[in-house]
């Protein structure tokens, strides 16, 4: 059912305002809440899960999911389960899922070309060799959170680097209350190549992962978003496996010089609105007319929209249209917002690209909508939040791989650095040092 609502009162800013600066800030402010009762409780967990393993998994699953098995084995999906879950789609979904998947898998396979994955080495006059090996992680778990943010398209962007990257197991975590289970889920693994399925969710699943039980084994990373509990959990075992980012909600910047059809910006302001009631969706423009009509176009569709509640919260409480001076202001404001996603809807997008330092990832000109990056451009979708952006990199083929130093020493290299060593050795009190040098200078 559709009714008249008010109109939507969405925040308005002026470059040229004195406390410009100042609301900005307040807008921009996200303070992920770590709520410490919360915490608590994830770490009795994560200390039953790692003193009694499997039972501690089972009986954590039965509470929360009231699920009734009697092993964690039972718990596990089949490769032939995934299977059933891919030919169980309509071949408008599968071929969608798989285009999707092949898209993602060529942009990472280049990825991985570029990022260094050959690792280096070169030799000096001497014959001392040093470089760097690269090698992709052994295992990795990924967390898939159940219900509403059951996304099929991050089970893709999350396995399929990991895949890309050499991982020899990817292990999937999923949790299934009651034991509904999420057929594009289960197709979407399928496609990514994931190793195993294991029915567990919340910091029981993370901990298994982190700690390996009876039947699940311990990984070395895990990635993927989850709940409050979920994002507990990553922060408490990280040290003993590696972690992803904590993802923070969706967000949105469109920067637009006033040539693209109002609808098309607000609707894109709506698609990362509609992730979640925290999500952001911020529209930066130097045409006071134009951000009028946006907003005109806001208001005459929102109410067509299914989760038109989310988007009004969403869009009321952290959203807004910026008025600003020119381009080049808003390239600035741009780089100190440091978004998720920064769409450049206007003319001649690469030449305000060049102005571009912060963002997770940058969509240029009025055809490239983040929803199609969501999905199947190929890029990964799973990218720096809450400004992280300024040091921070979308997740990739390099997040699955490390590095290892390599050095071989001729015997000539020996004699040059067994000097320098020791001698900064004796400096640092490191009597053994020095001679572990020494011993190797010929007389
Ligand atoms: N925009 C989300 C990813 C996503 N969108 C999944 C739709 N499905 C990441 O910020
Ligand atoms: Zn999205």
């Amino acid at each position: 059912t559709s009714f008249a609502t008010a109109p939507l009162s969405i925040t308005k800013l002026n470059s040229t305002d004195a406390d410009f600066h100042a609301r900005l800030s307040t807008l921009l402010a996200f303070e992920a809440s770590e709520d410490e009762a919360i915490d608590k409780a994830v770490a009795q967990i994560l200390f039953n899960v790692k003193t009694h393993g499997d039972s501690a998994v089972l009986a954590a699953t039965q509470r929360f999911d009231r699920l009734n098995v009697t092993s964690v084995a039972a718990l596990e999906i089949s490769q032939q389960e995934m299977q059933q879950a891919l030919d169980g789609l309509t071949p408008e979904q599968r071929t969608a899922l798989e285009t999707a998947a092949q898209r993602v898998r060529a942009y990472h396979q280049i990825q991985k070309q570029e990022c260094g994955s050959a690792g280096f080495s070169y030799t000096e006059a001497d014959g001392t060799v040093l470089g760097q090996k690269v090698t992709p992680l052994d295992k990795v778990g990924m967390y898939v959170p159940g219900g509403k943010a059951a996304y099929p398209s991050s089970v893709l962007m999350n396995a399929i680097p990991a895949k890309v990257a050499g991982v020899a197991e990817v292990i999937m975590v999923v949790p299934t209350p009651d034991g509904v289970k999420n057929q594009l889920v289960l197709a979407a693994a399928k496609v990514a190549g994931v190793d195993r399925i294991f029915t567990i969710g919340g910091a029981q699943a993370v901990g298994a992962l982190a700690y390996g039980t009876q039947t699940i084994p311990a990984v070395d990373k895990i990635v993927g978003p989850g709940n409050a509990y979920v994002a507990a959990a990553k922060r408490r075992v990280f040290g003993t496996v590696g972690i992803d980012m904590i993802a923070g909600p969706s967000e949105i910047l469109v920067l637009c010089d006033g040539t693209t059809n109002p609808d098309w910006v607000a609707m894109d302001l709506f698609s990362q609105a509609e992730h979640d009631e925290l999500a952001q969706s911020i529209l930066l423009c130097p045409d006071a007319a134009y951000i009028a009509e946006v907003e005109a176009s806001i208001n005459r569709l929102i109410d067509t929209m299914p989760r038109h509640q989310i988007i009004r919260t969403s869009l009321t409480n952290r959203g807004a249209l910026i008025l600003v001076r020119d381009m080049d202001e808003a390239c600035a404001i741009a780089n100190s917002i440091a978004a998720e996603h920064l769409e450049i809807s206007a003319q001649q997008p690469e030449h305000w690209a060049e102005k571009i330092r912060h963002a997770g990832a940058i969509f240029l000109g009025q055809f490239s909508s983040e929803a199609l990056g969501d999905y199947c451009a190929g890029p990964n979708h799973v990218l720096p939040t809450s400004r992280t952006a300024r040091f921070s990199s979308p997740l990739g083929v390099y997040d699955f791989q490390k590095r290892s130093s390599m050095i071989n020493v001729s015997h000539a290299g020996a004699q040059t650095l067994g000097k320098v060593a020791a001698t900064l050795a004796y400096g640092e009190g490191l009597q053994a040092h020095a001679r572990s040098a020494e011993l190797r200078l010929s007389k």
